[in-house]
């Protein structure tokens, strides 16, 4: 039998950041209720959890870094929305975020989640924020919560 190695989902006593972009907040809004609920659900407690609020996607990676620093969390979500304008604002703005995310991941070894949705539209935003499509920021607090588990694992 090979050596399996499984994240549990069991948050407690996890120390879990949560950086929210207020740029479309009546979708961030959404995902951090949805994060919150996730990681209360997995025994993750209130105290144990920071919520810190940017401008905008762009801001996520610099806020995520400071997050990740100095063993202060276990996990930190990045939690945002861009809807794609008429401009080319969205193209540099989603792929900045999304590389910055990842390489505070990387840089820092400590699972950073990327929680932001790129849409084309408000209405595919809302369903990917609790209303048809499942909630991305309750789906990204326990894929934090299973890679904690499977990082401590490793
Ligand atoms: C400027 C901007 C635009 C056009 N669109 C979005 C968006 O859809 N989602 C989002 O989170 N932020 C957007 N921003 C703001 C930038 O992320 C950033 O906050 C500003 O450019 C200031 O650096």
């Amino acid at each position: 039998m090979p050596r399996e190695i499984i994240g549990m989902l069991d948050g407690k006593g996890m120390r879990v950041a949560i950086a929210v972009a207020r740029f479309n907040s009546q979708i961030t809004d959404r995902l951090l209720e949805g994060a919150l609920d996730a990681l209360r659900r997995n025994h993750v407690a209130d105290g144990d959890v920071t919520v810190v609020r940017c401008p905008g996607s762009w801001e996520l990676p610099l806020v995520c870094q400071r997050l990740a620093a100095n063993n202060s969390a276990d996990a930190v979500l990045a939690l945002g929305c861009l809807i794609r304008g008429e401009t080319p604002h969205f193209d540099y703005i989603a792929a900045e975020c999304a590389k910055g995310v990842a390489q505070v991941g990387m840089q820092s070894g400590v699972p950073v989640v990327f929680g932001v949705l790129t849409t084309d539209t408000v209405d595919q935003a809302m369903d990917r924020a609790g209303l048809k499509s499942g909630n991305k920021g309750f789906e990204a607090a326990v894929t934090a919560i299973e890679m904690v588990n499977v990082m401590r694992a490793l």
